[in-house]
């Protein structure tokens, strides 16, 4: 039962695809207040769990502290962040009774989840000009499960994306890319895609190849191809502003990109230098903006990640103006503490919220100040990809996920959590962030295995990627400032060749389980609450997960550990995978274990009753034999299996489905 209520005047967000009647009145639930902004009370029982917020810190319950929707760049996902790059603004409330809440509302929103008041559930923004959605249902996931079709179908990747990726920031000539190709091929560890960061492109300008090093890029990207790998470039909000560049000069004359108050051009430095950014909200805008992926799919690629769609600002013209004035205020060094204030002054510089002020979009004629719709940026630089390749290749699907999202960017593409670092604390946000995501739709997602900043270690990379395992993308990903950490950095790369064969085996049963996730707007990655709501040590487990109907996932997230403690909620069959050389096989009853995992080894608790196909591994997607699969769990349990071509849109054909019987309990070792 959901219930829509509208407030003031509020941007039309296009995240509900629902069709609803707004209701009048106030909600029967909670208090909400139209004096100064907006806000909504409720008060929360002592058990009761709230779920929800997407890409936000912390745990999968989000009581107990303070979430802010404030698309941020913060490359430091300390625990005391309030903000990453998205803004998800769905919860749960669970507990004697069940409701859900959507707030759309696309600037700055706060999520008091009993920080002030430990028994208070409070959310309030500066305008009271939003929509609020309020969902009630029989249990959290069926709250979840409602919302998600109220918000309609999750982006769906080409089937290659479910290989492994190895991306890194600093590769510069194809002779880079030949070396990663070689690094894997040599040592017959699968990879499907490398990604190409931004010294691909001629002066950090977007839709454009270095002239030097990608002359012929065409034949590149074939060459690759012939080898099994894609090549995933990344494209940045900010267009360089320089004379006779195509995307600059068009944007100008066309009035495609964000004002100032006075109708000149916002400027913002980002790595180009200068930039002026697409107006992405303005549909025609965003139309053309989408049209020069066309440039990069021409040439024979197939997938794109969008970054810096926060969008993230080094700096505008009018902040470093004031950077100035306080460096003439301060010229003799003689003022008090003349190094506080510039220092101050200087790191006020980037991703002020003062800038968000400075600029405006034109939508549907009327000015909009980007303060008031900072949110839906990335949002709609995403959408302005998935739109074109709609028009592109109707019947063909990209590979296609961003940094910075709101809800309703689902339907466009996918997300990776940002500049994350080599540490174990942030192995386990990547882990319980994942079901978070799924509830508000982005089904598509995954972490830079190994951590993106701070020099990574052996180990950690293994546990990762064995995390990584289960993410539907996965990917090593790192900062050029680091150690270098693609799977043969490390000596004797047999250990990281089985955790990936792993992935490859287990393809088969992860796209089936992601493909009727998304069909039927459902969870891939599930808390456990959502599968053993009666089970009070299930419902408070948050370092394990379940995935699909059939399985669950225990990783290990600790230096030196030979393994972990893992509640088995029922009985279910272990299985330890190690590549293609061994699988393990153990049933295991309800209770607590402690599992011995190596850091070869991928385990993988089977459900009681039900089993999963298992593929012989291969270098790449599409060369894993799906014709003959092996099923592993529960003597006489049955798999429906999904699958298609992987690459078209023919998702409702009958025929994808085939249930597989005669499941078999293999000791192979
Ligand atoms: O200011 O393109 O999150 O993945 O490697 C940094 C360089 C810009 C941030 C992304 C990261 C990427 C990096 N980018």
């Amino acid at each position: 039962m959901i219930r829509k209520y509208v407030f003031g005047k509020p941007f039309e967000t296009d995240a509900v695809v629902m069709e609803m009647e707004n209701r009048d009145g106030l909600p029967e639930f909670g208090e909400i207040s139209l004096e100064n902004g907006f806000s909504f009370t409720c008060t929360m029982e002592k058990d009761d769990i709230v779920y929800g917020l997407g890409e936000a810190n912390r745990g999968i319950n989000k009581r107990g502290f303070c979430y802010i929707s404030d698309c941020t760049d913060d490359p430091n996902h300390t625990e005391d962040k309030n903000s990453l790059y998205g803004a998800h603004n769905f919860i749960v409330l669970a507990g004697k009774k069940n409701v859900g809440f959507f707030f759309d509302y696309p600037s700055k929103l706060i999520f008091d989840i009993g920080y002030t008041d430990l028994d208070v559930l409070k959310v309030s923004c500066e305008k009271a000009d939003l929509k609020l959605y309020v969902i009630e249902g029989e249990s959290p996931y069926d709250i979840v499960k409602q919302f998600r079709k109220m918000i309609g179908r999750s982006y769906i990747p080409p089937k290659f994306a479910f290989g492994f990726g190895q991306s890194r920031w600093g590769y510069k000539t194809k002779e880079d890319y030949r070396k990663v190709r070689e690094g894997y091929r040599k040592n017959r560890i699968p990879l499907d895609m490398i990604y190409m960061d931004i010294d691909y492109m001629q002066d950090y300008k977007d839709f454009t190849l270095n002239e030097e090093n990608f002359s012929d890029f065409p034949e590149f990207v074939q060459e690759m191809k012939e080898d099994g790998i894609r090549l995933i470039p990344i494209i940045d909000a900010g267009v360089k502003i320089e004379k006779g560049y195509e995307v600059y000069e068009e944007g100008v004359e066309k009035g495609y990109f964000c004002k100032r108050a006075d109708g000149s051009n916002f400027v913002a430095a980002v790595w180009p230098g200068y930039t002026h950014f697409p107006d992405v909200l303005n549909a025609d805008a965003r139309k053309w903006f989408g049209g020069w992926y066309h440039v990069l799919t021409d040439q024979g690629i197939e997938g794109f990640w969008n970054d810096m769609n926060e969008p993230a600002i080094f700096y505008s013209e009018e902040g470093m103006e004031e950077f100035k004035a306080v460096l003439r205020e301060n010229s003799t060094m003689e003022e008090e503490n003349p190094a506080v204030a510039i220092g101050d002054k200087m790191q006020a510089l980037s991703n002020n919220p003062a800038d968000h002020t400075r600029f405006y979009h034109t939508v549907n004629g009327e000015k909009i100040c980007h303060k008031d719709v900072h949110n839906l940026f990335g949002y709609n630089m995403t959408r302005a990809a998935g739109e074109a390749f709609e028009r592109i290749a109707p019947d063909k699907r990209f590979l296609m996920f961003s940094r910075s999202s709101y809800i309703g960017m689902h339907r466009y593409g996918g997300i990776w959590t940002g500049d994350n670092k080599s540490w174990w604390s942030h192995l386990l946000l990547n882990l319980k962030m994942m079901p978070s995501l799924n509830m508000c739709g982005f089904l598509y997602t995954g972490a830079d295995l190994g951590g993106f900043g701070a020099d990574t270690t052996r180990d950690l990379v293994l546990r990762w990627l064995a995390l990584g395992v289960f993410t539907p993308l996965m990917r090593n990903h790192s900062d050029l400032r680091t150690r270098e950490q693609e799977c043969y950095q490390f000596g004797d790369t047999e250990d990281f060749r089985q955790i990936i064969e792993t992935r490859y085996r287990l393809v088969p049963y992860l796209y089936s389980e992601y493909m009727k996730a998304a069909l039927n707007d459902d969870l891939y990655f599930k808390p456990m609450a959502f599968v053993y709501p009666e089970d009070e040590i299930a419902v408070r487990t948050e370092d394990q997960l379940m995935i699909g109907n059939e399985v669950m996932i225990a990783p290990v997230y600790t230096q030196n550990a030979k393994g972990r403690f893992v509640y088995l909620p029922e009985r279910m069959m272990l299985v330890k995978f190690t590549g293609d050389s061994a699988v393990y096989q153990e049933v295991l009853e309800k209770g607590i274990h402690y599992v011995e995992v190596a850091l070869n080894e991928v385990p993988v608790f089977i459900r009681e009753g039900k089993c999963i196909p298992v593929a012989a591994s291969a270098q790449t997607v599409a060369e894993l034999d799906t014709k003959h699969l092996t099923l592993m769990g529960f003597d006489g349990a049955e798999y429906a299996l999904y699958e298609d071509d992987g690459v078209s849109k023919d998702y409702e054909n009958p025929e994808n489905i085939r249930t597989l019987s005669g499941a078999l309990l293999l000791f192979e070792k």
